[in-house]
């Protein structure tokens, strides 16, 4: 017999998945946001978590609790949207689960299993932050963060990131491939795999890192070409969208979503991180790079397009919003995914034909608050003209 604990979390559990989302009324014109989170720990089903036979587990305890449910890579296949969600256990190791919906705004489900990757690396302790790619060779690869201890130096917290590869056709199955080698960064995180050939070969973006938390030397977003997917290995890394000062991205950067394809380019959306009193403030931001170069940056609008907001801004790790996932669907329909604070996951809905005006007709960032005050004051005045003051 079930415990009677089981029949009342199972129906808090339900009514959570089957919660209709609806957007709020925050308006700019740029992408609506959503009253509930599509992902949350309280998404996970109650078989992950407890032991149900009351014989062996009479107090109905969680055995195995999770903490959060977090920074998911996205992908549309037949009609549905799925979110590859990195789900941290109270362990604090993360792992992979597959969360299913209709709409992509509401109704995720996690599939009745996590995702076991192929166990290649026996140093790799945690594993994260995973990015989609449909890639034209016919396969959906996931890249994503392979961390394991930094034995090179007496320091029990440090670690290196590298980026792991995995590829698949059904997001069942899961072949792993060797880490991707960048012979001149010793660390990698925030890599996405471009979904092209870029002159025959693999394109990667990347995130030069000298060290696990800073960049240091890192400029930016990296670009670089392999060979073999196999046995990936970029020699040389050219700079995408850079680091500024006094910007967004004055810390870090990273890219997230697998770049989007428009008939203008590529559109990026991306994370950037300052630093402040309170800590580092991660927001969202877009670029867009050339069609026929995805190296070049063609576009920046200028700060950011997604910032942490009310209860956003609360979480593990506060303060953060980042992406690593986002669906167009047949009518150009545009679900960018991002978590909060490193604990849940929303969506924010837009159209391509809106995000296309927004990456190309945003002014750029003038890097001056003289001239900052140049470009609002050009667009009062042309708004005072126009309504004929
Ligand atoms: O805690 C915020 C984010 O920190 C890291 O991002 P970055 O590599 O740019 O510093 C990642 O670990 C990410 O998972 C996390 O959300």
């Amino acid at each position: 017999m079930l415990h009677k604990k089981y029949e009342e979390e199972l129906k808090k559990y339900e009514a959570v998945v089957s919660r209709p989302n609806e957007k709020t009324e925050e308006y700019n014109g740029i992408y609506d946001r959503y009253k509930n989170p599509v992902l949350t720990r309280d998404h996970i089903p109650l078989t992950w978590k407890y032991d149900l036979n009351p014989e062996t587990n009479p107090f109905f305890m969680e055995r195995l609790g999770i903490n959060a449910v977090m920074n998911s890579g996205a992908i549309y296949l037949n009609g549905k949207y799925y979110l590859v969600a990195r789900i941290e256990g109270n362990d604090r190791k993360s792992f992979f689960g597959v969360a299913e919906s209709d709409n992509g705004v509401d109704g995720f489900r996690f599939w009745d299993y996590p995702i076991l990757l192929p166990d290649t690396c026996p140093e790799e302790t945690n594993v994260y932050d995973m990015r989609l790619t449909q890639h034209e060779d016919g396969y959906i690869y996931g890249v994503f963060c392979s961390e394991s201890k930094d034995t090179s130096v007496n320091d029990l917290s440090a670690a290196v990131a590298a980026a792991g590869i995995v590829r698949t056709k059904d997001l069942k199955t899961w072949e792993r491939l060797d880490n991707l080698k960048t012979l001149h960064s010793p660390q990698q995180r925030n890599v996405v795999l471009h979904p092209e050939f870029v002159n025959g070969k693999y394109a990667f973006y990347t995130r030069p890192m000298d060290d696990f938390i800073d960049t240091g030397s890192g400029g930016g977003i990296g670009f670089g070409l392999c060979d073999d997917i196999e046995h990936a290995v970029i020699d040389e890394e050219i700079m995408t969208s850079t680091r500024k000062y006094h910007t967004i991205t004055e810390v870090k950067n990273g890219a997230g979503a697998t770049p989007i394809k428009t008939d203008k380019g590529w559109i990026h959306i991306a994370h950037g991180v300052r630093n402040t009193a309170a800590g580092l403030r991660y927001v969202i931001y877009a670029f867009a790079t050339d069609l026929n170069d995805p190296s070049k940056v063609i576009a920046e609008p200028s700060g950011m397009l997604i910032g942490p907001r009310g209860a956003e801004r609360v979480g593990d790790v506060s303060n953060v919003v980042f992406t690593n996932g986002a669906i167009v669907n047949e009518k150009n329909e545009v679900f960018i995914y991002y978590a909060s604070s490193d604990t849940r996951m929303h969506v924010a809905t837009t159209t391509l034909d809106r995000l296309i005006d927004y990456v190309f007709n945003t002014p750029e960032d003038p890097l001056r608050s003289v001239k900052c005050v140049e470009q609002r004051i050009d667009l009062i005045k042309k708004n005072l003209e126009f309504l004929g003051k």
